[in-house]
């Protein structure tokens, strides 16, 4: 008897197919997000469950599980979607995706970090609006990115790997964590660590966020904090949405108290509000932040491999733990 695993959306064909071969897969052909029923249904049936970032995993959920749901291997890194301490209640073990998207998600990132100071979704705008009469000396002006101070806001993976890019062009390297990165780590970067991040936001010149949404980050930008950056000053999103306090966030731009903002993420996905879209200094992006195919294939290939594992009795390479959160 092969082992049913359910799939909430759908995945690479090849990770698909490969866990079809493995297992008793259940594929949803038509990728539409899983309802709060289907999901009920799902974890009564299932022995794992593969969820994404799309489904609401929360403890009224959880706790319907039957006794045969004993793995939920998501797909995506951020566990902010399942109630990890309901699944540990229940005795599921919890996998994510780590690693993987890193890279893919601070080539957006750093994207962003260019894209808004230099202006260049304007700039495409502009000409496909026929609005560009040429070349001016006073046209377009936007930022430079060279010399300007970095302040990372959690420094995991994807935060180091932001750091190293923008190391590359010339910024410097401030950043917030729970804790100091190891010493060579900081080295490699020569980055300044902030233990306070009310003293780093003042500071500097540009905000990547890059840390998940647990209880302790949610609103960690809050109205207050964000008053604290400076009039000149970007900020790039591409960790959780609910890190800042979006209508916050929108009141400071429209007060053109900041100079502008690039998002991939949302407070609450795929709400995006209406607001933003009035504002010409901020760059909108549907969260692609790990959206590659390699990327997608990678994290295809660590979900089979958590769930393999499992199943022959180790403990998953990637199992989510909430002392981890
Ligand atoms: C994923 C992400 O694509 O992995 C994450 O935490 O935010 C995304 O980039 C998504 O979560 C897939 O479930």
């Amino acid at each position: 008897m092969k082992t049913k695993i359910i799939l909430t959306r759908r995945l690479p064909d090849s990770v698909e197919t490969r866990m079809r071969e493995l297992f008793d897969a259940v594929l949803n052909e038509f990728d539409q997000p899983f309802t709060q029923a289907q999901l009920i249904d799902s974890v009564k049936t299932a022995d794992v469950l593969v969820p994404t970032v799309t489904d609401n995993l929360n403890s009224t959920i959880i706790e319907q599980a039957g006794p045969q749901l004993r793995l939920i291997a998501s797909f995506g890194t951020g566990v902010d979607h399942i109630d990890v301490n309901a699944a540990r209640e229940k005795g599921i073990t919890v996998t994510n995706t780590p690693g993987v998207l890193s890279e893919d998600t601070a080539d957006v990132a750093m994207a962003l970090i260019l894209a808004v100071p230099r202006r260049i979704v304007q700039g495409d705008t502009k000409i496909r609006s026929g609005q560009w009469d040429g070349w001016s000396p006073t046209g377009m002006l936007g930022h430079r990115i060279n010399g300007k101070r970095l302040g990372i806001i959690g420094m995991g993976s994807i935060g180091q790997a932001i750091a190293r890019r923008a190391k590359a062009f010339g910024m410097s390297i401030h950043y917030h964590n729970r804790k100091a990165v190891h010493p060579s780590t900081e080295a490699e970067l020569e980055a300044t660590y902030w233990e306070n991040v009310e003293q780093m936001l003042p500071r500097v010149d540009i905000i990547s966020v890059n840390c998940p949404s647990t209880t302790a980050t949610h609103h960690l930008l809050n109205a207050h904090r964000l008053s604290l950056l400076s009039s000149h000053s970007y900020l790039v999103n591409t960790g959780r949405g609910d890190v800042i306090d979006e209508l916050a966030l929108i009141e400071l731009l429209k007060q053109k108290k900041i100079a502008g903002a690039g998002l991939d993420v949302y407070e609450n996905e795929p709400i995006v509000k209406s607001e933003l879209f009035d504002l010409p200094n901020v760059v909108l992006l549907p969260h692609i932040g790990s959206a590659t195919i390699e990327g997608r294939h990678a994290m295809g290939d660590k979900v089979i491999i958590n769930i393999q594992t499992f199943l022959d009795g180790h403990t998953p390479p990637d199992r989510v733990v909430p002392a981890m959160l």
